[in-house]
């Protein structure tokens, strides 16, 4: 034994060591094997690839320990294993400070689940103010109504009851015609994940042709399924908002209707875009794992990476084809919720490519039209992958942990 630290009495700290090993069978048994000799106790342990050095793994544990001083001691003691690269006490850091990040040119981002209050006002051209092109535009009871709806969003706070909305028949009309309509294409059209949690949302009586759900409900269901929560939104966000959110398995959802002269498709996300696009698929927890992951990547990326990002983002979960015994299945949301887009995606007159995250990353696109150009994976499960592999080059002067159980990112240092 090298010394024992409970030795000495004092408060249980717990501490968090990052630990980058050179992959070899029992590299990790190695250093483990110097915490029992410590005599301290390990509560969790995180491991993932290592980004920056080959066949190398990086570890995240946390110990819990009587006396801070002795950390050095057990680091110390863990360098001394030969596969070991690198071992530092990230917990001591908390996080770069806002200086450090300033230095760094790092950009904001939310390290906890109520700084996505922070988003509400801060809305694309879209959400208060109709753009001409809108179906909606030259409506003002249209408009007026919306207003209505969106007063929910920018009053909802964290943590609070999530608004209910009752609709009006108009609006459940509008609902009803683009569900039924949806509902036929689906068995053809819509990936085997997908069906699947439509199903059973169905059998929860949650998604039904003559109600529209409300985001509590929806939010609840998910919660189970994946740990997904929505919450309300005035309109389209940034980029680099919106997908922060999904760091913490946060999903923004407008709860207004598309216009009632245009059903099968509008311009931007309204809540029949929410709901029968994202919601199943946001109910598959491989899907969700991977939403969460290019959350975490996007937290405090440059400009440019978010632009990237967002390429992926919108070629895979709003526009993603992917293949399926034979032929090619929608898992794309924007897709899955506009009868009038899914059936032209089918015809010849897109153009479709095979998804190459690298190209993908850089395609530009129209935000208001149908796409002229759709990516395919070759299978759902493969399109997860790339997109896991595209978010992990994403570099960053720093790293990033998400706690669950409280919510927030941990931030610290790699170098
Ligand atoms: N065009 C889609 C629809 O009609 O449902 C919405 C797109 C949101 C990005
Ligand atoms: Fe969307």
């Amino acid at each position: 034994m090298v010394f024992d630290v409970d030795a000495v009495s004092g408060n249980i700290q717990s501490i968090t060591l990052f630990i980058l090993l050179q992959e070899q069978v029992g590299a990790l048994n190695e250093c483990l094997q110097v915490l029992k000799e410590c005599n301290v106790s390990m509560t969790r342990i995180e491991s993932r690839p290592s980004k920056s050095v080959e066949s190398g793994y990086e570890f995240l544990i946390d110990i819990d320990m009587q006396l801070k001083d002795a950390v050095q001691n057990v680091i110390e003691e863990i360098k001394k294993v030969d596969i070991v690269r690198d071992v530092h006490n990230v917990s001591s850091l908390e996080g770069l400070n806002d200086t450090e990040f300033a230095a760094e040119k790092v950009p904001w981002f939310p390290r906890k689940i109520s700084d996505l209050d922070t988003f509400i006002n801060k809305v694309l051209e879209f959400g208060k103010e109709l753009s001409s092109d809108h179906p909606g535009a030259q409506d003002p009871v249209y408009r007026q109504r919306r207003q209505e709806i969106v007063e929910k969003a920018r009053m909802y706070r964290t943590g609070q009851p999530l608004p209910r909305i009752e609709y009006t028949e108009k609006e459940k009309n509008t609902w009803k015609y683009l569900y039924t309509r949806l509902h036929d294409l689906y068995p053809k059209y819509a990936c085997h994940n997908y069906r699947q949690m439509f199903d059973l949302l169905e059998q929860k009586s949650i998604f039904t042709p003559d109600e529209i759900p409300q985001i509590e409900d929806i939010s609840n269901f998910l919660k189970e399924r994946t740990g997904f929560t929505l919450r309300p939104v005035m309109g389209q966000l940034s980029s680099r908002d919106f997908l922060s959110s999904l760091a913490f398995r946060v999903f923004h959802s407008t709860q207004y209707v598309r216009h009632h002269s245009d059903p099968l498709y509008t311009p931007e996300p309204d809540c029949c875009h929410e709901f029968l696009g994202h919601v199943p698929m946001l109910a598959d927890p491989c899907f969700a794992e991977l939403a969460q992951e290019i959350g975490l990547a996007s937290l405090g990326a440059s400009d440019e990476d978010i632009k990237r990002l967002a390429a992926i983002f919108w070629y895979t979960v709003e526009f993603g084809i992917c293949r399926e015994n034979g032929d090619i299945r929608v898992y794309g949301a924007a897709l899955l919720s506009s009868y009038g887009e899914l059936e032209y995606a089918f015809t010849k007159i897109p153009e479709k490519r095979s998804f190459e995250p690298s190209e993908v990353a850089n395609q530009t696109y129209p935000l208001t039209e149908y796409q002229p150009i759709y990516f395919i994976t070759n299978s759902f499960c493969d399109a997860t992958s790339k997109l896991r592999d595209f978010s992990m080059t994403i570099e960053r002067p720093f790293q990033i942990r998400y706690d669950p159980y409280t919510q927030t990112v941990q931030v610290f240092d790699s170098k």
